[in-house]
């Protein structure tokens, strides 16, 4: 097999003197758009490690809506090895990093326990991932897991209409921002606390209000619950159908829109959860005029599925390009949700996550003021032309020099050590 090899220092440093020298005469500052991008914290998601089986002794993802496919070889089975996993990626990965939990990777065996059912999780039950979290200074984030669980077979969770069901779920919900916050003050810094529910039904309701009804009922109960606003960002993530809930999702964005601006809350927009060919860069402005901030799923949708690798795809470009134009770094929460089982899981993190920081640092080198100068001017004709003008400014040996300053490999050259640990650690699993 081929081995790969991209370049040197000195031809990383050489293209790159000319790639600043192009965009200093449009007025961006390329050593200031490689720190500014660096500095982005994306929450890497865990469950890309081991196709969102947790640690319940589950067998992966059911009854929510969602379905992982493929058994490429090398999951990881437990918190030492999808730690061990996230390590080896997040050295390919430039720039810094949080890492994104579900309840059920509790570790209730470290406090003795065998297994604690998911109304009765405490944050003691994740001392393990707060002890990495602080050893490797990669602050977390959080998801309570309202799938893959007996008592979301119904298809319903939060929107239940059996109050056994939902008042299960409502101390989930309670239990999950109880942990957040105490990973949030493990941290320093605020954990993401993102509720997702698959609630919704595969054929024709009769009724739609009701379920909607008890769903806004079930999240102000969650939310009343005290918190540190230091320790904790509340999150609420819509979606338009499921697998075996094409017809219904009691959470659609309708639903979330409303909710997080009312209760200002973040909203957390899935790339993945709209129609085929609706994108979500046209709904960050307004978003932003109604609620304190956004989270965003950096997703792809494929045909009727959502979740792929995410890609430096157009959707992903604009997407970048809006939080950057809004300068709403500060009200963006910028996190990955992809789980795909058919490919090495650790190149599924890295394609992704370097896809993702390559779009905002492209977006970061943009010379907006000359976009919005020839907008003022009604020169509408060389707002397009300089935008399209911009598709090919040196980019590439920007984003090149950015990996190499941050100390991870340059171009292909990640996919050798890639190789190496599949060789290493994941084919012996
Ligand atoms: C599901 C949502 C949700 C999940 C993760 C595992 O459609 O996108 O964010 O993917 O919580
Ligand atoms: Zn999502």
């Amino acid at each position: 097999m081929k081995v790969y090899a991209y370049g040197n220092k000195e031809q990383v440093h050489a293209a790159y003197e000319l790639a600043k020298a192009a965009y200093a005469k449009l007025g961006t500052d390329t050593d200031a758009a490689i720190q500014t991008a660096v500095d982005i914290p994306l929450s890497i998601q865990c469950w890309q490690g081991d196709d969102v089986t947790g640690f319940e002794g589950g067998e992966g993802i059911s009854g929510g809506g969602i379905l992982a496919t493929g058994n490429y070889p090398g999951r990881a089975r437990n918190g030492e090895e999808l730690r061990g996993d996230a390590e080896f990626a997040f050295s390919l990965i430039p720039g810094k990093k949080r890492f994104n939990l579900h309840s059920f990777y509790a570790e209730p065996s470290g406090t003795g326990a065998q297994s604690v059912t998911r109304d009765q999780l405490e944050p003691e039950h994740f001392k393990n991932w707060m002890a990495w979290s602080k050893e490797k200074a990669i602050p977390l984030d959080f998801n309570p897991s309202f799938f893959s669980h007996p008592k979301a077979d119904s298809g319903y969770t939060l929107a239940s209409a059996d109050p056994q069901i939902r008042e299960f779920w409502i101390r989930h919900g309670k239990a999950s921002r109880r942990i957040a916050s105490a990973l949030g003050a493990n941290q320093g810094s605020p954990a993401v606390n993102n509720i997702w529910v698959p609630d919704g039904s595969k054929d024709l309701p009769a009724d739609r209000m009701s379920p909607r009804l008890r769903l806004r009922d079930a999240l102000d109960e969650i939310l009343a619950v005290k918190t540190e606003p230091r320790s904790i960002t509340d999150a609420v993530e819509s979606k338009l159908f499921g697998i075996g809930s094409e017809a219904f999702v009691a959470g659609s964005h309708e639903f979330y829109l409303g909710y997080a601006s009312v209760r200002q809350i973040r909203l957390c927009l899935d790339m993945g959860h709209f129609h085929p060919t609706e994108t979500i860069a046209d709904k960050i402005s307004s978003a932003l005029l109604f609620t304190p901030g956004l989270l965003i799923h950096f997703s792809r949708g494929l045909r009727w599925d959502s979740d792929h690798v995410a890609l430096y795809s157009d959707d992903q470009r604009d997407v970048c390009r809006e939080i950057i134009r809004q300068k709403a770094l500060s009200r963006v929460d910028i996190a990955l949700d992809y789980f795909d089982a058919s490919i090495n899981r650790i190149a599924a993190w890295v394609i992704g996550s370097r896809s993702l920081r390559k779009s905002l640092l492209e977006a970061l080198l943009e010379p907006t003021a000359l976009l919005i100068e020839a907008e003022k001017n009604g020169k509408n004709h060389e707002r397009l032309a300089l935008m399209e003008e911009f598709k090919t400014l040196p980019f590439s040996a920007v984003w090149d020099k950015l990996c190499l300053d941050a100390g991870v490999p340059v171009g292909v050259d990640w996919i050798n050590p890639a190789r190496d640990y599949e060789a290493r650690v994941l084919s012996k699993r």
